[in-house]
């Protein structure tokens, strides 16, 4: 995407830590903390300095309840971070929006990706821009709406499902024109999901390989972590965001989408180094 390549050697995969920059007041994790921009700015750089591979950038928190913001507030947040940020990315930047105006806008800035959590939902045009930009493109399974996804979420067929519509959203971006090397697919943890279906994904990443596509996954500081450890509070889910991106990745993940981006690439690194051992 946009003359970015990574390499991926099949033998001795190395998944990619995806950065979480935030410039929300709301975001669950750490809304607040860098809606300034120059803070933003400073978060994004220390991320890429920590060793993330890719940053992904998002200015309107997704977590159960949300109401959504406006594509005017939404460019208004991410403008001033990504005009600094992009004078000299120190990686490739994704921008995580749903809305085909604010990817015009972030991608004419020389934004990289756009990771869409609707999963093209709202139909082809995202696509269409970002392959007119020659853009990458992740696009996110989600059961309904952030307003109302963890009512009740069922499903008869968990994987079956989660990757239909996942193969219907990626034949959506390649008709729109985006480049099939450039189009990666996530399960969308905490989206329309229990504790018990979060955990099935995880486990079960094997499940989205047929769709030929890298598999991204977000399980960072995530809810069902709380869940599963006495409701502990966002910012003490480190330890349970370790043990499901080791998981992830040994399920097959490609890229892995975090807040704490050193922790997470020593802990993968080394399982990585587990898995692939050779005896002697
Ligand atoms: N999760 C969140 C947001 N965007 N994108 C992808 N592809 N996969 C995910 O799992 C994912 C995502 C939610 O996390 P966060 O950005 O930390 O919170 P908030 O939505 O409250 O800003």
């Amino acid at each position: 995407m946009r003359g970015v390549e990574f390499a991926w050697d099949a033998e001795r995969p190395r998944a990619l830590i995806m950065g979480i920059v935030n410039v929300t007041p709301d975001s669950f994790a750490d809304g607040g903390r860098y809606v300034d921009p120059a803070a933003a700015v400073r978060q994004a750089r220390t991320l890429a300095a920590e060793g993330a591979d890719l940053l992904d950038v998002g200015a309107e928190s997704t977590r159960p309840g949300s109401p959504g913001v406006s594509a005017g507030e939404e460019r208004a947040r991410l403008l001033p971070v990504l005009e600094r940020l992009l004078d000299d990315p120190p990686c490739p930047v994704s921008v995580d929006t749903s809305k085909p105006e604010v990817a015009e806008a972030v991608l004419a800035l020389g934004a990289h990706m756009v990771n869409d959590i609707t999963g093209l939902a709202g139909g082809p045009e995202l696509a269409r821009v970002c392959a007119t930009h020659g853009a990458g493109l992740a696009v996110m399974h989600m059961q309904g709406t952030p307003r109302t996804m963890q009512a009740d979420p069922r499903y008869d067929d968990l994987l079956g499902e989660v990757r239909a519509r996942l193969e219907t959203a990626v034949a959506t971006a390649e008709a729109a024109g985006v480049s099939p090397e450039s189009i990666c697919v996530d399960p969308g943890i905490g989206f329309g999901k229990t504790v018990a279906h979060n955990l099935t994904l995880l486990k079960r990443l094997d499940a989205f390989r047929p769709l030929g596509k890298p598999i991204l996954v977000g399980p960072s500081r995530k809810s069902f972590i709380g869940a599963l450890l006495d409701y502990l509070p966002p910012a003490e889910r480190l330890e349970g965001t370790l043990a499901a991106c080791v998981m992830a990745v040994t399920a097959g993940a490609h890229i892995v989408r975090v807040h704490d981006v050193a922790a997470v690439r020593r802990a993968v690194r080394v399982a990585e180094a587990i898995r692939d051992a050779v005896p002697e």
